[in-house]
């Protein structure tokens, strides 16, 4: 998930998936696979993961970041937060990524992502789950927006700011991992998300500088690499041009066609 610099790098796609004209929903046909709206390297590459672990047919439908397709009539009609991703279900058009990743462990069971509601590990695994989309992803997100959202002169600050809370939210994540293994060992869904998150952290300065150091959290850092290891990661890898160590150590996509900006 390159975020900034990189929105308007549009090569030429070595990405193996379909790309669809988006549709308004009025127009669309019956859907017969699940459908994913994904830009390169964007946290869609969260719900992909979990695509491929669950092994179901998908197709993607590519949102171009170049043009703003995010923000066009036909994506705002799918998903009127103009955000990315957005999953297409056989019961009805989902967005936000924590939300998408529950609908995907408890309907695809045999996939492994998560405990299901019987389970008496289930409340903490909510626990962490919630914690990961609405404060660590959305933190984040507040590094990579930081011009939308203060104005230059108080960049820098906003900068250090976000990236202390975001580094502290990675120890507490770090602890968790080692206390509740069970809980964010692959395929957890809990382990497909920070995968990408650590990458966008890493991908992405603040201060203009790369501030997240993946040594200093070696739980975090463990599971990074065991994620590395699954197939489910090698077809992403393939798709959006990750690199060979998407999570552990990673590199600027090629092909660099999207942006999480
Ligand atoms: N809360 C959303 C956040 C998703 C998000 O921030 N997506 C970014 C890409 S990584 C995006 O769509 N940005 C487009 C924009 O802000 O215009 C979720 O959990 O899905």
């Amino acid at each position: 998930m390159a975020c900034p610099k990189f929105a308007a790098s549009v090569a030429a796609s070595n990405c193996a998936n379909r790309q669809v004209k988006i549709l308004h929903p009025s127009k669309r046909a019956v859907l017969l696979m699940l459908k994913l709206y994904y830009a390169l390297d964007n946290a869609s590459l969260i719900l992909r993961l979990a695509l491929e672990e669950a092994d179901v047919a998908y197709e993607t439908v590519l949102v171009d970041r170049a043009v703003s397709q995010q923000r066009s009539p036909d994506y705002l009609a799918i998903n009127p937060t103009g955000l990315i991703p957005s999953l297409v279900t056989r019961t009805g058009t989902m967005a936000e990524t924590g939300a998408c990743l529950l609908w995907l462990i408890d309907t695809y069971r045999e996939a492994k992502l998560g405990p299901s509601q019987a389970d008496a590990a289930r409340g903490s695994f909510l626990r962490w789950l919630f914690y990961l989309s609405n404060t660590v992803h959305a933190e984040l997100t507040r590094i990579f927006y930081a011009k939308r959202l203060v104005p230059f002169e108080a960049l820098s600050v906003h900068h250090e700011t976000m990236a202390k809370h975001v580094q502290k939210h990675f120890g507490i994540l770090d602890r968790a991992i080692v206390a509740e293994a069970r809980l964010f060992a692959p395929p957890s869904a809990h382990a497909l998300y920070l995968g990408p998150l650590l990458r966008l952290a890493a991908l992405n300065p603040a201060v203009r500088r790369r501030w997240l150091d993946l040594a200093t959290f070696p739980a975090l850092k463990g599971l990074a690499l065991e994620l590395e290891t699954r197939p489910s990661v090698r077809a992403a890898i393939l798709a959006e041009g990750l690199g060979d160590t998407p999570f552990s150590c990673p590199s600027y996509p090629n092909p660099r066609e999207g942006s999480a900006l």
